[in-house]
């Protein structure tokens, strides 16, 4: 099967390409992105600066590192302020920007965080379904991309997923 969700820490992945769910700046934080730039090691932070940023909703390539995933994709999700200010498109085009370069490197195994379910604040029940809805559609008629994972960190958000990837397909 194509698309699973899968509890655990997705530093831990050996997947083609894990996503991170990163600030503006690209050079780290706390919540994933920390806990990736800690397994990925310093050459992390080093290629990041490179990168020179990225707005919300972008996304940027990088290699993995001292990770089992051989990339990094660092995508940038929105602050969630009340829904009305083009949340939901950033967070969409954090998923398709991420999906893009995934086809782009002939990635066949790719896993995702809950992008911006954590300190941004964007409430999970709509943010689960978004997530799964933009990369089922752009990823069923696929032939590169043969693994998606959707990675819950907890209990509730492992079930939220669960429950739209069951609806979806
Ligand atoms: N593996 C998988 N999921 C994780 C892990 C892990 N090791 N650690 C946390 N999560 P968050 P955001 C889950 O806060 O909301 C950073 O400072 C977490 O439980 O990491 O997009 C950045 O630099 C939650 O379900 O990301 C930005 O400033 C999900 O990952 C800001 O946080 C996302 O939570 C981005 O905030």
């Amino acid at each position: 099967m194509k698309w699973n969700v899968h509890r655990g820490d997705i530093t831990e992945l050996e997947v083609d390409a894990i996503v991170n769910a990163a600030n503006k700046s690209l050079l780290g934080g706390g919540g994933v992105d920390g806990a990736i730039h800690r397994a990925a090691g310093p050459e992390l932070k080093e290629a990041c600066r490179k990168l020179g940023g990225a707005e919300t909703g972008e996304a940027k390539l990088t290699e993995g590192f001292d990770l089992p995933a051989d990339y990094v994709i660092h995508a940038v999700g929105p602050v969630y302020r009340d829904g009305k200010h083009g949340e939901a498109e950033e967070l969409e085009n954090c998923y398709r920007n991420s999906i893009e370069i995934a086809k782009e490197k002939g990635i066949s195994s790719i896993a995702f965080p809950a992008i911006s379910t954590g300190i941004y604040g964007y409430p999970l029940e709509e943010a689960s379904e978004i997530a799964i809805r933009t990369v089922y559609e752009l990823t069923k008629d696929d032939d590169t991309i043969d693994n998606v994972l959707f990675v819950a960190f907890d209990d509730k958000t492992e079930s939220v997923l669960s429950d739209k990837l069951k609806k979806i397909h």
